[in-house]
């Protein structure tokens, strides 16, 4: 299969963060905006936007120039906009998308305002028809909408892109807290679940254990951020939480393995990812190979599209080459996606129903 038939394939992402997904152009444009006010020196940091090889810890310093670079409302309503557009335009049919709800005092951005600003973005996108469970439309009519346009020649793709709330390493048990009562209000704008993530070495998952129960106790869906670093302890917690999902699982060992497996949670596999930040060290060495032998329920995702200079359907590629999978299991693969995601029962059928079509 040549890159073409990735990039065509129908696709669901389900571990995507916003900041991390924002194109590289946007980031100098950003930046030297920033050096012309003063207020950064725009030769520092060019380089480090373009650097392609990054440790754990230099990912960490990224995303803190990042913030720098993309908070404040139209910044955050602008970058929102072009990652839905761009998985878009790789034909990502589904995209749950997270992002950790900011505070920025200097700017007048509280949490819920940098919810709302995502939201905004959501509404932005134009050049595609999107599906985000605005709570002020009727979405009887917007599907009857785009099958009209599909029906009178107006090939537009179409995205359902839901949204998770990132809960930060770094914050306090307050802090989480907040942000779960912003997803249970924000749940009619199609926030749909809460996830743990930030530096691994960072803090103490138990911190947010409460938040996290009461998020569930809500009605929200969790996915937690699990073995980045080989914490044994924090990875066995993690897993008798029984979150509905786990990212990356790179560094368990034989008894949270089996833990892993016996619970069947599906795990969101960052390929890219984990080997750029040394967290694996090749791609044959990658868990992906076991679990798909085994059948586990697992996803290919992008994790941080543009800090890792990767998109969805490059994520594909590598996994077919590298563990030698045909067209069939690929689309298959992509396929199973759809049943790992946190959205409602009506966007799971017309998700399937574009699957059955497209094969
Ligand atoms: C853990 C990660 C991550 O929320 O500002 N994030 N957390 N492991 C990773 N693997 C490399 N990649 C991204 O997006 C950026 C934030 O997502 C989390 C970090 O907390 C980062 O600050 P948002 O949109």
């Amino acid at each position: 299969m040549d890159m073409e038939c990735y990039v065509s394939m129908p696709k669901v992402e389900l571990h995507a963060h916003l900041n991390g997904s924002v194109r590289d152009s946007t980031l100098l444009e950003l930046a030297k905006d920033l050096g012309e006010k003063g207020i950064i020196v725009f030769s520092d940091v060019e380089h480090v936007i373009l650097k392609n090889d990054r440790s754990l810890v230099e990912v960490f310093k990224l995303f803190d120039l990042i913030h720098i670079l993309t908070t404040d409302h139209n910044t955050v309503t602008r970058i929102t906009k072009e990652v839905v557009e761009d998985f878009a335009a790789e034909n990502v049919v589904y995209l749950e998308l997270r992002t950790t709800p900011k505070r920025n005092e200097l700017k007048g951005m509280t949490k819920r305002s940098y919810v709302e600003a995502v939201i905004e973005g959501l509404r932005g996108v134009c050049a595609v028809d999107i599906d985000f469970a605005p709570a002020d439309i009727e979405l009887e009519k917007w599907d009857a909408t785009c099958m009209n346009n599909a029906s009178n020649g107006l090939t537009r793709k179409k995205i359902y892109v839901r949204l998770l709330l990132s809960i930060d390493r770094r914050e306090t048990l307050e802090a989480a807290l907040e942000t779960v009562k912003l997803a249970l209000e924000m749940r009619g704008n199609g926030v749909v679940g809460i996830d743990l993530s930030g530096n691994p070495r960072v803090g103490d998952w138990k911190t947010f254990l409460l938040a996290l129960v009461f998020a569930r106790e809500q009605g929200l869906r969790v996915t937690l951020h699990c073995g980045e670093v080989p914490n044994q302890e924090e990875i066995h917690g993690m897993l008798d939480f029984h979150p509905e999902r786990i990212g990356h699982a790179c560094c368990l060992e034989e008894d949270a393995w089996n833990k892993l497996k016996s619970m069947k949670i599906p795990v969101e596999i960052c390929l890219t990812s984990n080997i750029r930040t040394n967290t694996i060290s090749s791609v044959d060495a990658h868990h992906f190979a076991d679990l798909y032998k085994l059948k586990h329920p697992m996803t290919l995702c992008t994790d941080d599209s543009g800090v890792f200079s990767t998109s969805l359907s490059k994520e594909y590629a590598i996994a077919a080459t590298a563990f030698n999978l045909g067209k069939k299991e690929m689309f298959q693969l992509a396929r199973n996606a759809v049943d790992f995601s946190f959205a409602e029962e009506r966007v799971v059928k017309q998700l399937k129903k574009l699957f059955d079509i497209a094969e």
